[in-house]
């Protein structure tokens, strides 16, 4: 059974996964606009990988018992000046990602609750990887340049990262997903 301020924090969390899917999916609707149509899909695949790590969460306070409360979130930005720009804005969003989910584990372990101590433990090499993933994107991007040629190949490059649909599911198929889930 979780404390009632494990049970706020884990909440908290959720509305934090849900808040990164929502600003992925800007992200993606941004790129499309610019015709960027690999980071458009990459970014867009990404937003649903979010709202897996949100439903992880959801099913974990549902099995507890606890009540999941959903809020109001902030509005993402919509507009950006440059690929580069959205890709720091992005590896940004995850270092904050990663300290909420380190001071969930510090709480879990101070409460001491290690069921949900043990829980948060794949959302703590999930970040690593996330943090690793978008690290290298906007290291890509730095060395090839967004110059009209350097733009073209990073779309591609970033594009070869998100997983084709599933033939006729318009879904990516999750076993040969490239990006970290
Ligand atoms: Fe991109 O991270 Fe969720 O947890």
């Amino acid at each position: 059974m979780l404390t009632p301020d494990m049970t706020a924090s884990l909440n908290a969390q959720i509305n934090l996964e849900l808040q990164s899917s929502n600003l992925y999916l800007q992200m993606s609707c941004w790129c499309a606009f610019k015709s960027l149509d690999g980071c458009a899909a990459f970014l867009a695949q990404h937003a649903e990988e979010e709202r897996t790590h949100m439903q992880k969460l959801i099913t974990y306070l549902n099995e507890t018992g606890a009540l999941v409360e959903l809020t109001a979130i902030p509005a993402p930005t919509a507009r950006y000046d440059s690929l580069q720009e959205l890709f720091e804005q992005v590896l940004e969003h995850e270092q904050h990602v990663t300290d909420a989910i380190n001071k969930l584990v510090h709480q879990a372990h101070q409460t001491p609750d290690y069921a949900t101590y043990q829980f948060l433990q794949w959302y703590v090499a999930e970040q690593h990887q996330e943090e690793f993933l978008f690290k290298s994107v906007l290291d890509k991007i730095k060395l090839i340049g967004t110059d009209h040629q350097g733009v073209f190949f990073i779309d591609k490059e970033i594009g070869a990262l998100a997983t084709p649909p599933a033939a006729g599911t318009g879904v990516a198929d999750p076993t040969t997903a490239a990006v970290a889930q």
